[in-house]
């Protein structure tokens, strides 16, 4: 009984530190979910991260991850993380633009030449920019960029040599309306479809085609309702890693540091991943299956300027984004 006393007198932290052995639930416990299969980089520098944070903080931000859309598609996602039902959510640049329209600025089609000019560019002037406008809408944006990658094409039916070759392909693209106006401007005839409906997709033939940097081709096994891969780069694309508003600003700075420490490191080691995966997985799809072509971006582009692309996306944008675009990666149109 005394020894009950004692301890009920303790301030509440007091107990806690007292009785070390008795489990007990996290401050914060977060909820991260995301769209792409366990076994991609995103993910497994995400865990790591988790794992990170779970020990700088002694178990006081616990992060339980929830990987290949188990939470439902990115719209749903999308509409999760801005209500708080969950606290983390990495969207496709492409994806978050449905809310905050300037965040698929980085995917002007043909716009980066490599990934010097895309790391300068998101690290910098026109990341900066971007993460202001996703401030708006009450989420907080972490600094460093996450990979997705310069997105390829795949087809059922024959591969994309020339901008012709685009004409009337049935292809799946993103919920995004930059994606859906480039693809009808090279001629296509594009289909906004979640990436949780795009396998099935592709084998039901509801589509032919689709687009997708290589390291997702891989991971969710696209080679296997696909034929053809053609290395169009045409996009450049991104991660946003967001956390709801105010589940950001409800962790004391002490937490917020080590937050955003571990998932700004986190996300340039997945920078890296994917630079390598870039450099094996060519191999890999090959042996899976894939008949790979390299197209030269010429036809493409000249297509693009003809059907007044990148005019209208300058002035969706406005000059202020084209211009740090422009800064970046030179004269557009
Ligand atoms: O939906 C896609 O194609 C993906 C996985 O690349 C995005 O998140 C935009």
């Amino acid at each position: 009984r005394s020894a009950l006393r004692t301890l009920s007198a303790l301030p509440a932290a007091g107990i806690v530190s007292a009785l070390p052995r008795i489990a007990r639930a996290a401050e914060f416990s977060y909820k991260y979910g995301n769209n792409l299969p366990l076994s991609h980089p995103l993910n497994i520098r995400a865990q790591e991260a988790a794992d990170r944070i779970a020990k700088e903080t002694k178990g006081r931000v616990e992060i339980k991850i929830f990987p290949n859309n188990q939470l439902g598609g990115d719209t749903d996602m999308l509409a999760q993380v801005r209500s708080g039902g969950i606290e983390f959510f990495t969207p496709s640049a492409l994806v978050i633009a449905t809310l905050v329209p300037v965040a698929a600025i980085n995917a002007v089609g043909f716009a980066f030449n490599d990934y010097n000019q895309v790391w300068a560019a998101m690290d910098g002037k026109l990341g900066a920019h971007v993460r202001g406008a996703i401030a708006k809408s009450r989420l907080y944006a972490f600094e460093k960029m996450w990979d997705n990658g310069f997105r390829q094409t795949t087809s059922s039916k024959a591969p994309v040599t020339n901008a012709k070759d685009m004409d009337g392909l049935k292809i799946r693209v993103p919920v995004s309306p930059l994606s859906i106006s480039m693809f009808k401007g090279l001629g296509a005839a594009p289909a906004s479809l979640q990436f949780s409906e795009v396998y099935s997709a592709l084998q039901t033939k509801i589509v032919d085609a689709q687009e997708n940097p290589l390291p997702i081709i891989q991971v969710a096994k696209l080679f296997e309702v696909q034929k053809f891969c053609s290395l169009t780069n045409h996009i450049w694309d991104g991660y946003w890693f967001i956390a709801n508003g105010r589940a950001w600003e409800a962790l004391p700075d002490d937490l917020k540091t080590i937050v955003a420490r571990a998932i700004n490191d986190a996300g340039m080691q997945q920078r890296e991943d994917i630079k390598k995966l870039n450099e094996s997985v060519v191999g890999d799809l090959q042996a899976k299956g894939l008949t790979i072509n390299r197209p030269v971006a010429g036809s493409f582009r000249a297509k693009l300027r003809e059907s007044g692309f990148y005019g209208e996306w300058k002035g969706r944008f406005g000059p202020e984004a084209w211009a740090l675009l422009e800064g970046a990666v030179g004269k557009l149109a």
